[in-house]
C-alpha cells in the first residue's frame, strides 16, 4: 500500500492527500516532520514534506507525486500534451510566484516569529505578479482545468489555504478578491466530503501544534 509520509498541519501533504483520497486510492499516513536527519533525507532529499513510499522505491515533491498518482490513477490531469503543459504552468505559477512568497512570512503569521523586513517590502509585488499571471491562465471554468475538477482544483485550494490567510495578516490583504472566479472554485473545492475530512484534519493538526506545552 502507498505510504504517504508528513503532517495534516502542511499544505503540501494535503494536496497529495487530498488527490488520493479523492481517486479513491488507499494510503496509509506516515506521521513525519520535515527534517534534515540523513534517516529522513534518504526518503525525501530536500528533507521537506510530503513523500510518498511506492513499491519501488520513494519519491519527493508535490507535483511529481501527483503526477505520479495520475499516471497510476488517471481522471483528473488533462490528456492532451498541450493541455497538459498548460496545466503544469499554472501549478507552477501558484507555487513559485504565490505560495513561495508567501510563505516567507509563515513564521512570522502562523508561529509568532519577528516579521521578515525585508520580506515586507518584496512579498506584495511578487504575489501580486503571480497573481495576475494566474488570472491570465486560468480558463473560463467551472474547473480551473476546465470541464472537470481536477489536480489542479487540489492544488490551488491548499495553495490559498495559509498564503490567503497569512497575506491576510500582513497586509490586511484579501488575495482571493483579486481573482473571485479563482475564489468561486475554491468555494466548491471546499464543499467536498473529501476536502472537508482532510480539513478537519488540519484544523486537529493545527490546534495541537498552537496549544500550550
Ligand atoms: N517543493 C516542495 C515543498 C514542500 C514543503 O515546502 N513542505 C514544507 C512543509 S509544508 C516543508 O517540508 N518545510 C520544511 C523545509 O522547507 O525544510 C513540494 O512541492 O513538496
Amino acid at each position: 500500500m502507498l505510504k504517504l509520509y508528513g503532517f495534516p498541519v502542511s499544505n503540501y501533504f494535503n494536496m497529495v492527500k487530498l488527490a488520493l483520497l479523492e481517486k479513491g486510492v488507499a494510503f496509509e499516513e506516515v506521521t513525519a516532520r520535515p527534517s534534515q536527519k540523513d534517516e529522513f533525507r534518504a526518503r525525501s532529499p530536500m528533507g521537506k514534506i510530503p513523500c510518498l513510499e511506492v513499491a519501488e522505491g520513494f519519491i519527493s515533491e508535490t507535483d511529481v507525486i501527483l503526477d505520479y498518482i495520475e499516471a497510476l490513477h488517471p481522471g483528473h490531469f488533462p490528456t492532451t500534451p498541450f493541455a497538459q503543459a498548460k496545466a503544469r504552468e499554472l501549478m507552477r505559477v501558484m507555487e513559485l510566484y504565490i505560495e513561495l512568497p508567501a510563505r516567507r512570512h509563515f513564521g512570522h503569521a502562523l508561529f509568532g516569529a519577528p516579521i521578515n523586513q525585508a520580506a515586507l517590502e518584496e512579498v506584495k509585488p511578487a504575489v501580486e505578479k503571480g497573481l495576475a499571471a494566474l488570472k491570465q491562465l486560468a480558463g473560463s471554468g467551472p474547473w480551473l482545468g476546465g470541464a472537470s475538477f481536477s489536480l489542479l482544483d487540489i492544488y490551488a485550494y491548499y495553495t490559498f489555504g495559509y498564503a490567503g490567510m497569512v497575506l491576510n495578516k500582513v497586509y490586511q490583504w484579501d488575495i482571493l478578491a483579486e481573482v473571485p472566479d479563482v475564489a468561486a472554485i475554491l468555494d466548491k473545492v471546499k464543499a467536498r466530503a473529501t476536502t472537508q475530512s482532510v480539513d478537519a484534519a488540519q484544523q486537529a493538526a493545527l490546534a495541537a501544534l498552537m496549544a500550550p506545552k
